[in-house]
């Protein structure tokens, strides 16, 4: 058996669904378009992708042997729409793939096996990948079979819809590479259609500012207040451009057991009451740990002010005395949405910060 078999062998036993081969090269037109994207500040508090911009567009500047790079994805395809989950505002609404253990551990765990195999096996060195690195992971993707780039700027396959996790193992040896994929999104648009925010801005083109995921994951500090009533009840990312995606009705649940989706779907009130104690310890093998307890407050807050629910009231009033200007801020708004104005105005008499000051005076 060749080593290419081998691989692909190893890569199905460990649990992957999809393996593609390509070379560790990025075209003009990819890093013209990423300077473009940075230029237009579009990452917004993500600097890490401006950062990065070398490493970016030449996989060798990650690693200097790397002559294969190996795209691997993994099935998570819940067994229900998500988009059924926007309709029950007193619900948390949080993303399918954080609903379970976190992606990057259960990925690289058996890539660490896989690393070890290689190596053991065929006296090869590799390096492996899964999101947090500095590696175009959508592009490569998109050179092999894996998928080809969907409207909404993530990977689609026939087989699994948009709901496939990416990660990859680069190679010091040249290995066949795939041929690219088709784009089979044709005149759909369905993908823009529906972004609550029109962060997708046309065709592969998102300004990820806008972005439910990005503003809920990666923005700290408060919302801008003309996107805030279009979070609706989503406290940790957003589906809504994937789960819309025609090609998922071909896609299978996910059978990984660390990956099916936890769909017990928990009330706003009940995460209105954690402290950071409880929230690091309830959040402790998800992924939502990583944005941190402040961030984590400030999107249930959010998402209550926009659940049109009067029991909450109780506790956003109890919020309007955090230490925290930012929870008292958000606080402010969405007790706006759901008592009255003069009553926050009164609780809140006393208060110094220039920020939580701006939030009192936009109450209208
Ligand atoms: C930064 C990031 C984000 C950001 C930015 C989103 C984005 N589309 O880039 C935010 C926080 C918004 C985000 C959200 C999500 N993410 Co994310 N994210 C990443 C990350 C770390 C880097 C992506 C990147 O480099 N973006 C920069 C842009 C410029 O590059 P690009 O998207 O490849 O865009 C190309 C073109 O589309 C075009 N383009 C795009 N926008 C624009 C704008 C202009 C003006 C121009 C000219 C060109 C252009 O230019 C680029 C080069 O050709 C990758 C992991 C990785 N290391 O790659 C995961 C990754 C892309 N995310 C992933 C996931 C699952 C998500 C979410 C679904 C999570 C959720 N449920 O909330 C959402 C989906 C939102 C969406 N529609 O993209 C998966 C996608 C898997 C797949 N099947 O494709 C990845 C690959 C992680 C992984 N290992 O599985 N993410």
């Amino acid at each position: 058996m060749n080593l290419k078999k081998r691989i692909n062998n190893k890569i199905s036993e460990l649990g992957f669904d999809v393996i593609g081969y390509t070379q560790p090269i990025v075209d003009t037109k990819t890093k013209m378009e990423y300077r473009e994207f940075l230029k237009k500040k579009f990452h917004g508090q993500m600097g890490w992708l401006e950062n990065q911009y070398e490493k970016k567009i030449n996989p060798k500047k990650v690693w200097s042997e790397v002559k294969t790079i190996v795209v691997i994805g993994l099935n998570y395809a819940p067994r229900f729409n998500p988009l059924l989950k926007n309709d029950f505002k007193e619900k948390a609404n949080i993303s399918v793939y954080a609903h379970q253990r976190d992606y990057h551990d259960v990925i690289g765990k058996q890539l660490k096996e896989f690393k070890n195999w290689l190596y053991t096996e065929h006296k090869l060195d590799s390096k492996y990948f899964v999101d947090s690195s500095p590696v175009m992971e959508k592009y490569f993707a998109k050179k092999t079979k894996v998928g080809w780039l969907g409207k909404h700027t993530n990977i689609v396959s026939k087989e699994y819809g948009s709901w496939l996790f990416l990660s990859e193992i680069f190679l010091p040896i040249s290995l066949t590479v795939d041929k690219t994929k088709n784009d089979n999104c044709g005149t759909c648009r369905s993908c823009i259609d529906i972004c609550p925010t029109n962060a997708i801005i046309s065709d592969y083109k998102i300004d990820a500012r806008k972005c439910i995921s990005y503003l809920t994951i990666e923005h700290k500090g408060p919302f801008p207040i003309s996107i805030r009533d279009k979070i609706g009840n989503k406290i940790y990312g957003c589906d809504d451009c994937l789960s819309i995606c025609p090609w998922n009705k071909f896609a299978k649940p996910t059978k990984n057991k660390d990956l099916i989706p936890n769909e017990e779907y928990k009330n706003l009130n009940f995460f209105l009451d954690f402290d950071k104690e409880k929230f690091e310890k309830y959040f402790c093998n998800s992924p939502v740990k990583r944005i941190g307890w402040i961030s984590f407050l400030r999107n249930v807050i959010i998402a209550s002010g926009n659940s049109n629910s009067k029991i909450l009231e109780i506790k956003l009033e109890k919020l309007l005395n955090h230490d925290n200007p930012i929870i008292r801020g958000a606080s402010i708004w969405s007790l706006g949405k759901l008592s009255s104005k003069n009553k926050i105005k009164k609780k809140l008499k006393n208060e110094k910060n220039k920020y939580v000051l701006f939030e009192l005076n936009s109450l209208s």
